[in-house]
């Protein structure tokens, strides 16, 4: 049966608020969870991913969990191992312990940030997208740590049949803000059809795909992703020419742009907190 009741970490975030938004309508039940409270919605969990015992409550009885919690930029290792990988780990002990089958986790395209970008005249043909198979090439501790999250989830897949969709997310934002987003952004209606998809395909075991929308500037392959039923809408491509107006075109020979993982390989962002 499809899941119903669904686990939301991350809830008070940029993309948990975004999905808090959207995936009621598919007809999901959500219990959220944050270190942070959520304004507005008193039943929602506040509790620190270290917590077991308040981790171990909030997994009790749902269907499946999204899990989106962490830290979401770059971050001293020590910041990144408590919240991301001792976290994630923390998430997947309840799930097994608790016996819940599905967890959707948000990999990151930082996971293979360091693999160089298609170059030339987009659209790239399959020959040139980036395939989900390619080499591990974190760009920061922080990809590094998505890393870590994606090979626990084959680990609890092939160990104790736990099944994880690992979406290897882009740029999920309300609208791209910059040229190299052109390539790689998720409008929140296509993240909340690949969460739905994510959520109800049959048989995935342990599956990873790239999280965007059907870019024309795209850099990578969707086809896992479709496979999983998941069919985008959108494409970024009408943000093209005032983006391109504003900030010029991405010059492929400058090291913020050769790469996937865009100036996270440079100048990686730091988790303010
Ligand atoms: P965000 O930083 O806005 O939200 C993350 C949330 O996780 C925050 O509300 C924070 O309080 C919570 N959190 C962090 N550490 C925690 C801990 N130890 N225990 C409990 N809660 C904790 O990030 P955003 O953009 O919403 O991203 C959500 C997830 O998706 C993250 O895992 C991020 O790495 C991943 N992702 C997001 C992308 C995007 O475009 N928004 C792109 C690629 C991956
Ligand atoms: C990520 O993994 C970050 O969480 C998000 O804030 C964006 O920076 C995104 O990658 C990106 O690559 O644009």
């Amino acid at each position: 049966p499809a899941p119903r009741t669904v686990l939301l970490t991350g809830a008070a975030g940029g993309l948990g608020t975004l999905m808090r938004g959207l995936l009621p309508a598919y007809g999901y039940e959500l219990r959220l969870f944050d270190a942070r409270p959520i304004e507005g919605e008193p039943t929602a969990i506040t509790a620190e991913l270290a917590d077991t015992g308040a981790l171990r409550e909030a997994v009790r009885g749902v269907d499946a969990i999204i899990h989106l919690a962490g830290i979401s930029l770059e971050a001293p290792f020590a910041k990144i191992l408590r919240s991301n990988i001792e976290g994630t780990y923390n998430l997947y002990e309840a799930a097994r312990e608790e016996g819940v089958r599905r967890i959707v986790f948000a990999s990151s395209n930082h996971a293979v940030g360091f693999t160089p970008r298609p170059r030339g005249e987009p659209p790239f043909g399959p020959g040139e997208l980036i395939p989900v198979d390619t080499p591990r090439r974190p760009d920061t501790y922080y990809g590094l740590s998505k890393c870590f999250g994606e090979d626990l989830a084959q680990l609890y897949w092939d160990q104790h049949g736990t099944e994880t969709v690992s979406v290897r997310i882009g740029s999920c934002f309300m609208e791209p803000s910059t040229v190299r987003m052109l390539s790689v952004w998720m409008s929140p209606g296509d993240g909340a059809r690949l969460f739905h998809a994510a959520l109800t395909a049959e048989d995935v075991g342990h599956t990873v795909v790239y999280g965007s929308s059907a870019n024309t500037r795209l850099w990578w392959d969707l086809s896992s992703a479709r496979a999983l039923g998941y069919e985008p809408r959108d494409d970024s491509e009408q943000y093209a020419p005032g983006l391109i107006a504003e900030q010029g075109e991405l010059d492929p020979d400058d090291p913020d742009h050769a790469c996937l993982g865009g100036h996270f390989v440079t100048r990686p962002p730091m988790w303010p907190h």
